[in-house]
């Protein structure tokens, strides 16, 4: 008997971990919610930061100052923002969210983008970045996700970089005329922080998927950097990172769960 209420016990649990899986984790966020300031990194931090990353670290500029306007990061025409200093990056793979990270299958980065002025320019995610300012095409950098303002630019609407590698970009997330603010959700999926891992990226703008593509983690020493990159003046609000949102387990593995949880105890009693 009591073997047997183990194995409901662990069956139970299994269903409770999927079901609570499915529920991403906040690790960090910045709502930017503080009094206007040309220098980003001079900027008050008082209720602007949460998740458990939020009292670890922060964002700050790199490449140009940034500031912050009207509740909003203004990213500016170069350069944009990192997690710490230059080089001593936050390390995503590190004891409070590493694990997490991988037990979730990977992280989701979402933000509020806002376009300041018409302009074919982006604003860019850097993945596997090394632990020191680079650019969107520096070689050391695993994926560098572009989205444009506009088609401007040959119909380029996105663009994207392995490892400094262009690897082209076409997809339109279809801008509404007089809207100028989209959500922005990127999904990256991975089992591991070992460089030669396999990625998969998911980019979604408007509810639109404009790119999803796959690579690998180089270089990175088991680390993980990631910031935010910019060509052009725009806005950026509720920049959040989280664990990936799983997928909520269908009714019919709940109920083979039942079953098998149901057969073990009948086992039993006979
Ligand atoms: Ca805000
Ligand atoms: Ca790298
Ligand atoms: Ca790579």
């Amino acid at each position: 008997m009591k073997s047997n209420w183990k194995a409901i016990l662990f069956l139970t649990v299994a269903v409770g971990f999927s079901a609570s899986a499915a529920q991403a984790a906040l690790l960090f966020k910045d709502n930017f919610d503080v009094a206007d300031s040309g220098s980003f990194d001079a900027a008050d931090l008082t209720g602007r930061r949460s998740g458990p990353v939020g009292s670890e670290t922060n964002l700050q500029s790199f490449g140009a100052q940034q500031s912050i306007v009207g509740g909003n990061l203004e990213l500016k025409g170069a350069g944009g923002v990192r997690f710490g200093a230059e080089t001593a990056r936050y390390n995503w793979a590190g004891a409070t969210t590493g694990p997490a990270i991988l037990a979730a299958g990977g992280f989701q980065v979402t933000f509020d983008w806002t376009h300041v002025a018409g302009s074919p320019e982006w604003v860019a995610l850097k993945v596997g970045t090394p632990n020191g300012d680079s650019g969107v095409n520096a070689a050391s950098v695993d994926h560098a996700m572009l989205i444009r303002q506009n088609e401007n630019i040959a119909g380029q609407w996105t663009e994207r970089w392995d490892n400094g590698v262009a690897t082209g970009g076409t997809i339109s997330y279809s801008p509404i005329p007089n809207l100028n603010t989209y959500p922005v959700v990127l999904t990256y999926s991975f089992n591991s922080f070992a460089d030669g891992s396999p990625v998969n990226m998911s980019a979604v703008v408007n509810g639109i998927e404009v790119a999803n593509d796959n690579f690998t983690w180089d270089g990175n020493g088991g680390a993980l950097h990631f910031e935010l990159a910019s060509g052009v003046q725009q806005l950026v609000d509720n920049f959040t990172v989280s664990t990936r949102p799983d997928v909520i387990p269908e009714p019919s593995t709940i109920v083979l769960l039942t079953l098998a949880a149901t057969a073990l105890v009948v086992r039993n009693r006979k």
